[in-house]
């Protein structure tokens, strides 16, 4: 047993070490790619952002960066629903959650994300990022007594949840083409304390499972590195961004690292309307160590056996762009995002659509 999982161990470590040989190759390549055509051109452009497209599809985080001295406010608000239960890459059905154990099974989880984002470029080479989210969660459960009789409750929590500062800097921007890396620091302003009173606690206030806390409890850091190009009139992005959790939290548990990988390609249509579509991956591992206040056999959002999954999610959207008169760098963007693959680990609620609307402004 031992020998076998210490040669899996070794087969994961070399399967990590040529992912990663392989990524530093690609980046290698790409830089090289972009600076041969430098020298190909008599006249090289820049890639720009002052285009409807000069922004990636809204939900896109850190796709862009600015030049000395601009500053931007944004505001975007998200709509995110998850309904009905999977395991695994398969639906099933409330009774067969309960019969795997628990008393109480999740029905849907409608969430509202509010996010205020700040950027400000003391250099051309450097974006300063500062990004403020306001959740508001609810969920619908399902309650099963042994005789088989049901009851529906609700729970809700809503408050700050973590707040991230970070940079983007600069590598290339040459031949309408660009690359930029992402570093952003999670700190843990999210509260872990949302609390409920549900048919089983008799009154009593008890702390809600890990979906439903507002942040992760830990220092987290991202990571990301976005790759953008244009033509005259359609350009294309591409972003590797990983989410890296270090420690545990007050409550003993650390949320699971989370890896997304986004192309998209846009479309402009006039100078000042874009439409795009995208596909992202996701993957998010599961929750490591527990929270010994929740009773894992109560309800499967307790149970970090349930946590972590693979999801692909494809996006239509589109950008407006004033590009001049009073409102001149106003941007307003638009999403619509349906998944269509998801392997749930364990017993979780199904990722449904998501809707994401946002306006920036820069000066
Ligand atoms: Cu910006």
């Amino acid at each position: 047993m031992r020998a076998s999982s210490a040669m899996l161990f070794k087969i994961n470590t070399i399967k990590m070490k040529f992912a990663r040989t392989i990524f530093a190759g690609l980046l290698v390549l790409l830089c090289q790619q972009i600076n041969a055509q430098d020298h190909s051109k008599q006249h090289t452009e820049s890639w720009t952002s002052a285009r409807p497209d000069g922004h990636a599809p809204i939900s896109v985080m850190g796709d862009h960066y600015h030049h000395k001295g601009e500053f931007m406010v944004s505001y975007r608000f998200m709509f995110m629903n998850m309904e009905g239960l999977y395991r695994g890459d398969a639906a099933i059905s409330n009774l067969q959650g309960h019969q795997a154990g628990y008393m109480v099974t999740p029905l849907k989880m409608p969430m509202n994300m509010h996010m205020l984002g700040v950027m400000y470029a003391p250099t051309d080479k450097i974006t300063l990022m500062a990004m403020f989210n306001y959740l508001q969660n609810d969920m619908d459960l399902q309650m099963r007594m042994p005789t088989g009789m049901t009851r529906t409750f609700s729970t809700a929590s809503s408050g700050l949840s973590d707040v991230k500062l970070g940079f983007l800097y600069k590598l290339l921007n040459r031949n309408k083409q660009s690359l930029h890396a992402l570093v952003n620091l999670s700190i843990p302003t999210g509260s872990l304390e949302a609390k409920a009173a549900t048919p089983m606690s008799g009154g009593k206030q008890l702390q809600l499972p890990y979906p439903m806390q507002l942040g992760s409890g830990t220092y987290d850091a991202d990571l990301g590195l976005t790759y953008l190009g244009q033509a005259t009139h359609y350009s294309w992005g591409t972003q590797l961004k990983g989410t890296y959790r270090f420690g545990t939290n007050t409550y003993g548990y650390r949320m699971g690292n989370a890896y997304q990988l986004n192309s998209w390609f846009a479309v402009k249509t006039t100078p000042w309307l874009s439409v795009s579509a995208r596909v992202e991956g996701q993957v998010t591992t599961g929750i490591i160590g527990r929270n010994a206040n929740l009773n894992p056999m109560m309800v499967t959002t307790a149970d970090v056996a349930n946590s972590g999954r693979k999801l692909v999610n494809t996006a239509l959207g589109f950008n407006l762009y004033a590009f001049k008169g009073n409102l001149k760098n106003l941007r307003l963007g638009a999403e619509y995002v349906y998944p269509v693959y998801q392997f749930v680990t364990g017993v979780q609620l199904k990722q449904k659509e998501s809707f994401v609307i946002g306006l920036q402004y820069s000066l």
